[in-house]
């Protein structure tokens, strides 16, 4: 019963979509620019100290990363977005992978849904803009995570989850989720978002 969450693993770093894993199993894939904190959010999330690469420079690295939880379900870590010093190579090999991952995908049907991180500072950027146009257009379910909401004081913070919440291109009564990996705030709601996307008992 239940999904146990210290029985987790990196069960496939893909480069190429060729090693996408077909276990017939939800996948939740997590979405957002480079350096909106998600290897912080996947360490957080699954209790882990470094079980994904945290990282202050932008990533290196295009892949796809699978984090199996529980033998029940996929966390996927795509390739960060919008890094402006990215070469021409590296942008075609996220278009390829991104692309590849969500559309050109024999197991797609497994993929229930999005986590779509913004960062608290940054606010909503034109490449976010894309992707959530992209699943509004697709009906791809998304929920919407506010990464280093530690970093704003209360009154910032009442502002952006405000603005965030109203957004014209985030669908209305989408979730919106504040959430520091730094104090762990957030976890427990975006546990059961999770859960609820992907049809998974916590
Ligand atoms: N204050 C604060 N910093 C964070 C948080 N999450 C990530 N960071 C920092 O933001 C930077 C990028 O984080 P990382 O998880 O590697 O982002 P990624 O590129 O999206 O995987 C690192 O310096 C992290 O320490 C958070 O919740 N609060
Ligand atoms: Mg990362």
């Amino acid at each position: 019963m239940g999904l146990n969450i210290q029985n987790v693993s990196l069960k496939m770093t893909a480069g190429l979509t060729s090693q996408f894993p077909s276990e017939p199993v939800p996948q939740i894939a997590l979405s957002g620019r480079s350096n909106v904190g998600k290897s912080s959010l996947i360490n957080t999330l699954l209790s882990r100290k470094s079980l994904a690469r945290v990282s202050s420079t932008p990533g290196k690295t295009i892949t796809v990363n699978f984090y199996e939880i529980d033998g029940k379900m996929f966390l996927v870590d795509l390739p960060g977005y919008g890094y402006a010093a990215r070469n021409p190579a590296d942008k075609e090999k996220w278009s390829k992978l991104t692309d590849g991952y969500f559309t050109n995908n024999k197991n797609s049907d497994l993929i229930k849904g999005v986590a779509q991180l913004i960062d608290s500072r940054a606010r909503i950027t034109e490449a976010d803009r894309m992707m959530l146009d992209w699943m509004n257009s697709m009906g791809m379910p998304y929920i919407i995570v506010v990464t280093k909401i530690d970093k704003l004081n209360k009154t910032e913070r009442a502002l952006c989850l405000e603005q965030i919440s109203s957004d014209k291109d985030i669908k209305p009564m989408t979730p919106v989720i504040a959430f520091s990996s730094l104090n762990g705030e957030g976890k427990k709601e975006l546990w059961s978002a999770v859960a609820s996307l992907s049809g998974i008992n916590l």
